[in-house]
């Protein structure tokens, strides 16, 4: 995989957010999401994608699932092929196979990641170096070895990291900048597990600013966290900020509302 394909693509993938959504899962209860902001956000989100140059395939909404538009936990999208996840939320589980002939029309390798083993696309972090993948309360050793088992016969190095406690994902606390420049927060980056990586860290008291997407050109970050834009401006990043208040009632952010890639 060349460097440049671990954030420019051609295509992502969206699902409209459902009128369930106020029922998805959250950690700690700040607060039901509204429906219509959700809406409105998302909307902001694919636009901002769109404004890339990118291909946007919005996927219609499912009301059986309230956490459906947080797609990234149901699928990895490399340039060689796709891997249907196996989510660890069992409310969540259907979601993949939603997801499942989406990426069939438009990717010719499939591969599943099947039952004990579970995996949810918000601890995998690719880099342009190796795939990272944080344990968590989600994500089990099985699902790691069997992303291995995939991911190593396409040519990938993965190498297995930790999910801080309490935190949901392990791209909740990390995002990709370039392909060898992370931001992270200080409690993940002090775990030691971006060595050799250029790290940028969130501003004190703005860790929630962690999940951010590179996507081509642009980093898209949720507003309301200056200190961390600016250090992103600073670093030569091009900001864009956008709302994320309701899905952060739902410990969603820029990384788990679109899977992103170029398809082969
Ligand atoms: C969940 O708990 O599964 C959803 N409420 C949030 C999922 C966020 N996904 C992500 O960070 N990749």
């Amino acid at each position: 995989m060349t460097q440049d394909a671990s954030f420019r693509f051609t295509h992502a993938i969206t699902r409209r957010p459902p009128g369930s959504v106020a029922n998805g899962l959250r950690a700690i209860d700040t607060g039901a999401p509204d429906p219509a902001l959700v809406a409105q956000h998302h909307a902001a989100y694919v636009a901002a994608l769109r404004a890339t140059g990118a291909t946007v395939i919005e996927l219609p909404a499912l009301d059986a699932y309230p956490d459906s538009l947080f797609v990234e936990d149901t699928a990895l999208c490399l340039p060689q092929g796709a891997v249907i996840m196996r989510p660890g939320a069992p409310s969540r589980l259907g979601e993949a196979a939603e997801m499942e002939p989406h990426l069939r029309a438009l990717y010719s390798r499939i591969h599943r990641i099947e039952a004990p083993a579970t995996i949810e696309g918000g601890d995998i972090l690719v880099t342009g170096r190796e795939i990272l993948v944080g344990t968590s309360a989600r994500t089990n050793a099985a699902g790691i070895a069997a992303l291995d088992a995939i991911t190593s016969r396409w040519g990938h190095r993965l190498r297995q990291v930790h999910t801080p406690p309490g935190v949901l994902h392990f791209k909740t606390d990390c995002a990709l900048l370039d392909a060898g420049t992370i931001l992270s927060t200080e409690r993940l980056a002090a775990s030691g597990c971006f060595a050799g990586y250029r790290v940028i860290h969130t501003a004190p008291g703005e860790e929630a600013a962690a999940n951010v997407i590179r996507f081509n050109d642009a980093v898209l970050m949720p507003a309301g966290f200056p200190a961390t834009a600016q250090r992103l401006r600073d670093a030569g990043y091009g900001v864009t900020e956008l709302p994320n208040s309701e899905c952060a009632k739902l410990d969603g952010g820029m990384s788990c509302l679109s899977l992103r890639f170029t398809p082969s």
